[in-house]
């Protein structure tokens, strides 16, 4: 496992040189999901590709930028499922983006996660690594390599609320919730990049991000094995919870195809519970 997490370092300082130097333009490819893919999304995941290819105890790479599963080594242990880009159309707007990486042992579900990872390009390059017997672990890059910050914790109750999709198509009661947060005195945070938004909660002790069904997108928008598993994971392992609209744990997920998504809501215990009671799901 090591390997790997020393592969994603590697990887993370190559995509960071690669977000600040090369064209910011479209590609003349679209992704599973639809989405215009940019030359920037194209290019990272080419790069992470590359960087496991080799790497024996990889059995396999699933990507939010292709379509099906690529083989890699028939004895591996590890199937690597990654967002090479997350939140790349910020990149032209010069916000921050990341990638994610979430690492599972056996067929692709949620309790087959083993460890997860997460980095952030902003200002610095930041680094998040959570395993079974750790809290999330965080890093930051000095001159090329990862110095250990600490371990991180998330606080019973936060202040801050990081609200998706798109408010015209939410519920009656998930516009409530909301409403009803912000009339307790937490401070809207949303960048539209999930990676940030959701490392910003981590280390400012807690608060929500959701990203609920709407009645455009009744499952949601963001994907279970490239980026709602992962930060599930991330979440619980801080001592926060991390479910869907009906109260399941994201960790039980068990997705039909790679690009399935879900509804999903991450946050400290007392955020997650008022959503809990605001949809009627068990406490
Ligand atoms: P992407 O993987 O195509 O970049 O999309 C995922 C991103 C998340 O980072 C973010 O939370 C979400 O899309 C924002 O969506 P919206 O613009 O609907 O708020
Ligand atoms: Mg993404």
């Amino acid at each position: 496992m090591q390997t790997i997490f020393d592969t994603i370092k590697k990887v993370a300082i190559k995509i960071d040189h690669t977000i600040k130097t090369e064209d910011l333009g479209y590609s003349d490819s679209s992704n599973t999901s639809g989405e215009e893919q940019l030359k920037l999304d194209v290019k990272c995941d080419f790069l992470i590709e590359e960087a496991f290819k080799d790497i024996s105890i990889v059995k396999a790479l699933v990507s939010e930028e292709k379509e099906g599963v690529m083989e890699l080594h028939e004895g591996g242990k590890y199937t690597i499922c990654y967002d090479p880009l997350d939140g790349s159309s910020l990149a032209d707007v010069n916000l921050s983006v990341g990638t994610i990486f979430g690492i599972y042992e056996g067929e692709l579900k949620g309790e087959n996660l083993v460890a997860s990872a997460y980095v952030v390009y902003g200002p610095r390059i930041e680094l998040m690594i959570a395993t079974k017997e750790s809290k999330p672990m965080h890093y930051r890059a000095q001159e090329g390599l990862f110095d250990f910050i600490d371990e991180v914790s998330l606080d019973e109750k936060g202040k801050l609320n990081a609200p998706g999709g798109t408010q015209q198509h939410w519920c009656d009661y998930h516009k409530t919730f909301v409403d009803d947060l912000f009339a307790e005195g937490y401070r809207l945070r949303y960048s539209g990049g999930m990676v940030p938004d959701l490392h910003q909660i981590l280390l400012k002790g807690g608060g929500i991000f959701s990203y609920p069904g709407t009645s455009d997108k009744p499952d949601g928008k963001l994907r279970q094995l490239f980026e709602v598993i992962p930060f599930a994971f991330m979440y619980e392992q801080a001592g926060g919870q991390a479910i869907n609209d009906k109260g399941m744990r994201l960790m039980e997920l068990v997705p039909a195809h790679p690009h399935d998504t879900s509804p999903c809501f991450f946050g400290s215990n007392y955020e997650i519970n008022a959503l809990k009671e605001a949809y009627g799901v068990q406490n």
